[in-house]
């Protein structure tokens, strides 16, 4: 038996590798569209303007920040229980739920850091009609209008948005399947349905609103489901899919029946909505009419196609709104599979056409109207209310955390491929990198290296010995990941799987036995993650002592986590596996976040809690951002997988994930070496820098394309290593607030219209703008520097440009075109080794690019790379840079900070000086010396010699 299993096993994974090798784009059949989406269909087919929702004003309770009131739905007469939360910080929380459900519906744990603190609403007014809270800040009020149920949001006489103004409420509410027989006579005949439609379209539902309930309309609160709504509900029973769906071979069991629930949002004022990652799209997201909706769906999909709203491998339901006066967000706590409908009112209109309106006085507010839908759960909403994009990253990261400081190596450069063959081949990809003087820190092994693909084990011939191989890479100060994936193979000879399963630890099918699934073991089980016994085993799993072979140095790679399953529904766990008491369908976009928390607590524990751990994972979900990296998943090598990298990274960011990237030099097929190159410059830009590639890919590494384009790659990755002090800080700075680390020009620049739609340009913090040359054969870019009355230099020849302008830049092969902003410091480490560890101690550069006024400020923050005493023993330095009145000042801007480092500053470099007559240093213990400089007229550049302070002392520089 286990013979055959194994035989099928393998013509499964022929028949696969077979289709792999055909395949060039992805087969959008094997993804479902809205339409094919029982839920999404159904939601999408309810119509704006007709919402049988109602508020039940009598039912209205208040106490201290918690509003409660029922709303009912005057067709089916279910009654709702509408919570509103005013929240701390700004937010506001909107809880709906069925009063009585059958059984409890689920509700997102997990992801919130804690409950939100609350703070108190106040009732300003009410009548008949509706009610009126104060929510606290200034002005700020909710209007609930009961008749039909909606909620605005004012601040003074301004309207910030409104919820289920357009009339999309819909709650699906948990019913007794009345007739089976008739269910599924019509849910296999599939030309009724669009019968039913018609009757049920429009005329009727207007009909039924307006004899019962609609506006108007005298019907009496009462609780539960009442007669005359019984047969409405017999009527929506009838519509197909909802006790039973089928897709393509699979078909979803549907025991508890529709549980859908959808709510619109409308943004007036609001012309740019961003954010709701992964989709392989530009930045700014696109109306959806006549399109699908944006679907969030974890899921594994080959060879993904650019510019759609295809659901991709993670899923964050955050949205946010932008205009030059107002930035705010939703958070659609949910993990279900979730559709995101986007229209305007403005979309579509050539700019002539506004003008025109403009001129003929005819223009309507611009306005955003947007729609989620989701096929499970409970409406809970979180409205973050602004009013600047800061403010906004604050309110979302006091909801979900922040990124987690990542240990200084993972920011520098990664090798990966699938696969390193073996030690012999790891030890010359290593020594490769000497040869070529090329810094790298990780050398990454994929599937190939486990025995068998048995995570948590090494195959015996290729990699006999990892812990020599460990250590050899100790040696010269780099680090190895090693993937663990969670697909574990069904085999009575694996331990994790034999613990698993005597453990009760995998997840059921709906019957109950263990849920199996074919991925790249054969035939594999699925660990319940969301049970947190299962989470500690797991964890312990990673202890160098169950661990065989792991060593300090070894970190975790999580992939197929959505999960992936080749024989699943399309490529994923069937909606009706089981975790505990609930189904797969109501958690499925939390799956992924699950492993990855469950891995890095293992990394965490392994080193009795002093280590910070390094865990990249494919699948994410709000929350991600403390658990460690993502990327961007199965990308191709062209030019707009390059390009579309960027978007997807921003849009990441501005959801809490700052620690993206993308496979550098594309995962499928092979680069050209001009877009390897070129993509090695993007990515030494970009948060997460990993090369990586397709087993079925020619070698790449970065000396195999002659000494020209060694030089080319060498030097950028130069350029990421001297930068990695202010990448190390800024991480710093977005893990203590939120903000992304790779920005859009407009978190810094909101009122700047031209910057909304950009997305082939970006800041890193605020200080450095970066436009990557990602376009085939360019002789120039186009870089637009923001901000009216600021300078940019350009970091290669510090030459001097105003905002705000289009610049024409001309490139070589050698250009990577950044600015650093007039007004900043930015500290570096000129002095590049083989690898981030080797270069701890050395020293700094701080290179001060000032201001029209003549002024700059900028941050370090230093501690030992890797642990957590930051945080329990205060071991690091934070310090502030200040210049201003010809002196450059460094002031401790945390004096909590304890840690020291042998580290000094060994140049300052002053863009946009004037030349001095002399230069002293003050040192902190009142001594004073002169300092040697350079000035270049041409460029106006002051280069301090060897103020040879360390790098943690209080000191001034002053130029005469
Ligand atoms: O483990 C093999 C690959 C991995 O290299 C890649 O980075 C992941 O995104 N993995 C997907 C599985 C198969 C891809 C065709």
């Amino acid at each position: 038996m286990a013979a055959f299993t194994e035989r099928m096993g393998c013509l499964f994974l022929a028949w696969l590798a077979l289709c792999l090798a055909l395949a060039q784009a992805v087969d959008r059949s094997n993804f479902k569209t809205c339409d094919q989406s029982a839920f999404c269909k159904r939601q999408r087919a309810v119509q704006p303007g007709q919402s049988p929702y109602r508020a039940l004003l009598d039912t209205l309770q208040l106490t201290d920040s918690r509003l409660s009131l029922q709303l009912i739905n005057d067709i089916n007469k279910v009654h709702l229980l509408l919570e509103l939360y005013g929240l701390q910080g700004n937010m506001t929380r909107i809880k709906i739920n069925e009063l009585k459900p059958l059984k409890p519906r689920y509700e997102v744990p997990d992801v919130l850091i804690s409950d939100p603190p609350t703070r108190p609403l106040s009732m300003v007014s009410r009548d008949e009609n509706g009610a009126v809270l104060a929510l606290g800040p200034p002005g700020q009020r909710v209007i609930v209008s009961a008749r039909p149920f909606r909620l605005d949001v004012m601040e003074g006489p301004q309207l910030l948005l409104s919820v289920n103004s357009r009339g999309l409420l819909v709650f699906e509410h948990l019913r007794e399947r009345k007739d089976t027989l008739s269910h599924k006579i019509s849910s296999t005949v599939g030309s009724m349905w669009d019968k039913m439609k018609s009757i049920f379209s429009s005329d009727t539902s207007k009909d039924a609103l307006a004899g019962e309930g609609a506006e108007g309309a005298d019907v009496p609160a009462k609780e539960g489901a009442e007669k005359d709504g019984e047969q409405e509900k017999d009527k929506d029973d009838e519509q197909p899919g909802m006790w039973e769906e089928t897709f393509k071979t699979h078909t979803d069991s549907k025991p508890n029946g529709p549980t859908s629930i959808s709510l619109d949002f409308s943004f007036p004022g609001v012309e740019n909505v961003y954010g709701i990652p992964e989709h392989a799209d530009n930045l700014k997201l696109k109306t959806t009419d006549g399109g699908d909706p944006y679907r969030l769906y974890n899921l594994d999909v080959f060879q993904y196609e650019l510019y759609n709203p295809m659901a991709l491998y993670g899923a964050v339901p955050v949205m946010l709104a932008h205009s030059p006066q107002r930035t705010m967000g939703i958070f659609w706590l949910n993990a279900a599979e979730t559709w995101v409908d986007i229209s305007s009112n403005t979309a579509g209109k050539t700019v002539f056409g506004q003008m025109l309106d403009y001129v003929q006085g005819a223009s309507e507010t611009p306005q955003t109207d947007v729609r989620w839908i989701s096929e499970s759960g409970i409406i809970d909403v979180f409205l973050l209310l602004g009013p600047r994009p800061a403010d906004v990253f604050t309110q979302y990261a006091s909801l979900t955390g922040t990124q987690a400081l990542p240990p200084l190596f993972s920011l520098a450069y990664h090798q990966c491929r699938w696969n390193y063959n073996d030690q012999d081949d790891v030890r010359a990809v290593d020594a490769g990198f000497d040869e070529h003087d090329i810094p790298y820190d990780v050398i990454w092994l994929d599937i190939e290296h486990a025995d068998g693909k048995r995570y948590f084990t090494w195959d015996p011939n290729k990699f006999p010995t990892p812990r020599d191989m460990l250590q050899g890479l100790e040696d010269k100060r780099r680090k190895m990941v090693a993937i663990v994936d969670p697909h574990i193979k069904v085999d009575t000879n694996y331990k994790i799987h034999n613990e698993i399963r005597s453990k009760n630890f995998y997840v059921k099918t709906k019957d109950g036995n263990d849920y199996e699934g074919w991925c790249w073991p054969g035939s594999a089980g699925y660990p319940d993650f969301t049970k947190p016994e299962m989470r500690a085993w797991w964890a312990s799993m990673f202890s160098y002592d169950q661990y065989e072979g792991s060593m300090a140095n070894l970190y975790t790679w999580n992939d197929m986590n959505e999960p992936s399953v080749f024989n699943g529904p399309e490529v994923t766990m069937h909606k009706d596996a089981l975790h505990g008491p609930w189904e797969h369908r109501d958690l499925h976009n939390l799956y992924g976040l699950y492993v990855q928390m469950a891995t890095t607590e293992g990394l965490v524990q392994r080193s009795g809690g002093v280590e910070r751990p390094f865990v990249l994972t494919r699948a994410f979900f709000a929350g991600s951002q403390r658990f460690g990296a993502v990327w961007t998943g199965d990308n191709a090598a062209e030019w707009d997988h390059l390009k579309i990298s960027l978007p997807m990274c921003l849009s990441l960011g501005l959801v809490g994930i700052s620690f993206c990237g993308a496979d550098v030099g594309g995962f499928f097929k092979s680069p050209s070496t001009e877009l390897l190159v070129r993509w090695y410059q993007a990515g030494a830009y970009q948060p997460f820098i990993r090369a990586h590639a397709h087993l079925d890919t020619p070698r790449r590494e970065p000396w195999l394309f002659g000494s020209e384009n060694t030089a080319l790659i060498r030097e950028a990755l130069r350029q990421r290593y001297a930068l990695l002090p202010y990448w190390y800080t800024l991480f710093y700075s977005t893990h203590l607030s939120g903000h992304p680390v790779m920005r859009p020009l407009w978190v810094e620049y909101p009122d700047d219209a031209t910057t909304f739609s950009m997305d082939d340009q970006y800041l890193l913090g605020r200080d450095m703008l970066v436009h990557p040359v990602t376009e085939e054969g360019s002789r120039s870019v186009t870089a637009y520097l923001p901000g009216k009355g600021e300078v940019w230099y350009d970091v290669h020849t510090f030459q001097k440009h105003k905002g705000a302008q289009n610049l024409y830049i001309p490139v070589t092969m050698s250009s990577i075109p950044v600015f650093q902003r007039g007004g900043s410091i930015i500290p570096r480490k000129d002095r590049v080794r083989r690898s981030s560890s080797c270069m701890t101690n050395d020293p700094y550069t701080l290179y001060v690019a000032l201001s029209p006024q003549n002024t700059a400020e900028g941050e370090l923050f230093v501690d030992d790379g890797h642990t957590f005493k930051y945080q329990t023993d205060s071991q690091y330095i934070h310090r502030k840079f200040i210049f201003a009145n010809q002196s450059l000042t460094s002031q401790n801007a945390d004096p909590k900070g304890q840690f020291s480092t042998p580290a000094w500053l060994e140049r300052v470099v002053i863009l946009g000086a004037q030349k001095p007559s002399a230069v002293t240093l003050h040192a902190a213990d009142g001594s004073q010396s002169p300092l040697e400089f350079d000035f270049d007229a041409h460029t106006a550049v002051l280069t301090l010699r060897k103020p040879a302070v360390n790098v943690g002392a209080d000191w001034t520089i002053v130029l005469r």
